[in-house]
């Protein structure tokens, strides 16, 4: 197949690095997206999300007039939606005796809409949004067909997953396997010959559905690791084990790897997809499901243990470090830490949070922009995040900054022998007593 130009339906962070690594590969991109201020700062070439890489690649694609940018999709060869597939703010599934977010679909149909008057014969369509099953075949396939064409027959239609890790995604992009189900054969090998324009890592092709699942089962199997891993740290604690420890003898097993506990599963990957197997299968999604409780219970859990170090919460001062969904990034979105700060003023705990990354932080939450002030006049410290710059502190000169002398570390980032000698009573996630 040939592409003298391909469309890009969606401008965040997938669809740009996309439609820019195509544009820089020589190929003309229209981008769209129905955002108004998406559109106008890319007009003045500056990009609105923040990527390594991603500001000189789209600058680039700009200058080079590779990149235009546009309202509405415009005829192409190609069309990628590459849109947000985020959860249902006011509404809740109910089934099986389980609850459950519901994947609201709108902008993918809309999207899918929007393709409708510009599609011809001998066209690709790929979908990228992370979606649950059968959203090609029972969302995509009526929509497009509206068009008077059919799938399979008269243009193509296929579903390609990202998998990319933010920080790292102009080189995931590039690098990474990529599986691509296409609605027929002939359709995945449409897009195999789209991404072979720039994709080095390996291209498996399947059908559409298995690749909607590949995505899911990837992060769901991560979750299920992640809550045995923090349903262990409850037991150890029963059982006055360090789970650390026992985790580390576990792990010399040639056949276990167990994850790390922590105050909960975060971001905007893990802590969402299992849903989409919940929601499209709640008779048969029992474990997933269950392992969704776990996590999202955790940061209770991490409250209950702060209660444990000092006791009533009413009035106290706590110095919460780290805000981010995991260390050494500045996204907040779905943060257990942010859960855990919530949940200590809930019960009465003056926080004062500090957040490396993002200094001004979250509404409803204090926070300050130096470690200094977080922890000057607080009764206790609790680590929620292992920001290298954290695990680094050494106690000895922390015990200088800090009236407290309760640390509670979520992470099992810091030495208790250097942090007792220093004179702290360290409490750890998953350490008994
Ligand atoms: N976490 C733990 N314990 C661990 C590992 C992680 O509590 O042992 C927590 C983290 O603190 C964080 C959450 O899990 O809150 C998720 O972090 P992560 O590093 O596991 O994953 P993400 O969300 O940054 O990226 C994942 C990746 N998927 C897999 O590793 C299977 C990435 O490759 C995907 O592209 C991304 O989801 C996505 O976009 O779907």
């Amino acid at each position: 197949m040939k592409f003298n130009k391909i469309c890009v339906i969606g401008l965040g962070y997938i669809g740009l690095p996309t439609a820019s690594t195509f544009a820089a590969h020589g190929i003309p991109v229209v981008g769209v997206d129905v955002n108004q201020h998406v559109l106008n700062t890319l007009r003045r070439g500056e990009i609105h999300i923040q990527e390594p890489g991603l500001h000189d690649a789209v600058e680039a694609a700009l200058r080079s007039g590779n990149l235009v940018v546009s309202e509405k999709p415009v005829e192409a060869d190609a069309f990628i939606i590459a849109v947000p597939t985020p959860f249902y703010e006011d509404r809740i599934g109910e089934s099986e005796g389980k609850q459950f977010k519901l994947a609201d679909m709108r902008a993918v149909t809309s999207a899918a809409e929007a393709v409708i008057p510009v599609l011809r014969k001998g066209n690709l369509v790929v979908l990228e949004s992370t979606s649950p099953p059968l959203t090609t075949v029972d969302l995509m396939i009526p929509i497009l067909e509206k068009s008077g064409l059919r799938a399979g027959r008269d243009f193509h239609l296929a579903y390609s997953p990202e998998r990319v890790l933010p920080g790292q995604i102009m080189r995931e992009l590039v690098e990474n396997a990529r599986v691509i189900g296409g609605v027929t054969p002939e359709s995945a090998n449409a897009g195999r010959e789209l991404y072979s324009i720039f994709v080095k890592g390996q291209i498996i092709t399947s059908d559409a559905t298995t690749a909607e699942m590949v995505k899911l089962m990837e992060n769901t199997y991560r979750d299920v690791n992640i809550a045995i891993a923090n349903e262990f740290s409850r037991l150890a604690d029963r059982f006055g084990v360090d789970v650390w420890e026992a985790i580390s003898i576990a792990n010399l097993h040639p056949r276990v790897k167990i994850l790390n506990p922590g105050p909960g599963v975060g971001g905007h990957c893990i802590s969402v997809d299992p849903w989409f197997f919940v929601e499209t299968a709640p008779d048969l999604a029992n474990l997933i499901y269950t392992s969704r409780s776990v996590n999202d219970s955790q940061p209770h859990y991490a409250l209950e243990l702060v209660r444990n170090a000092i006791g009533s919460l009413q009035g106290r001062r706590i110095a919460a470090l780290g805000l981010a969904f995991k260390p050494d990034v500045d996204d907040l979105r779905e943060s257990p830490a942010a859960d855990v700060v919530h949940l200590l003023q809930e019960e009465g705990a003056i926080v004062k949070a500090f957040e490396p990354f993002r200094p001004e932080g979250l509404p409803g939450i204090r926070c300050v922009p130096t470690l200094e002030e977080a922890v000057s006049d607080a009764d206790c410290v609790v680590l929620l995040v292992n920001h290298q710059q954290f695990v680094a502190l050494d106690p000895k000169t922390f015990a200088q900054r800090t009236p407290a002398r309760i640390i509670v570390d979520m992470r099992n980032s810091w030495k208790p022998s250097e942090w007792q000698a220093a004179g702290f009573t360290l409490h750890r996630l998953g350490v008994g007593k």
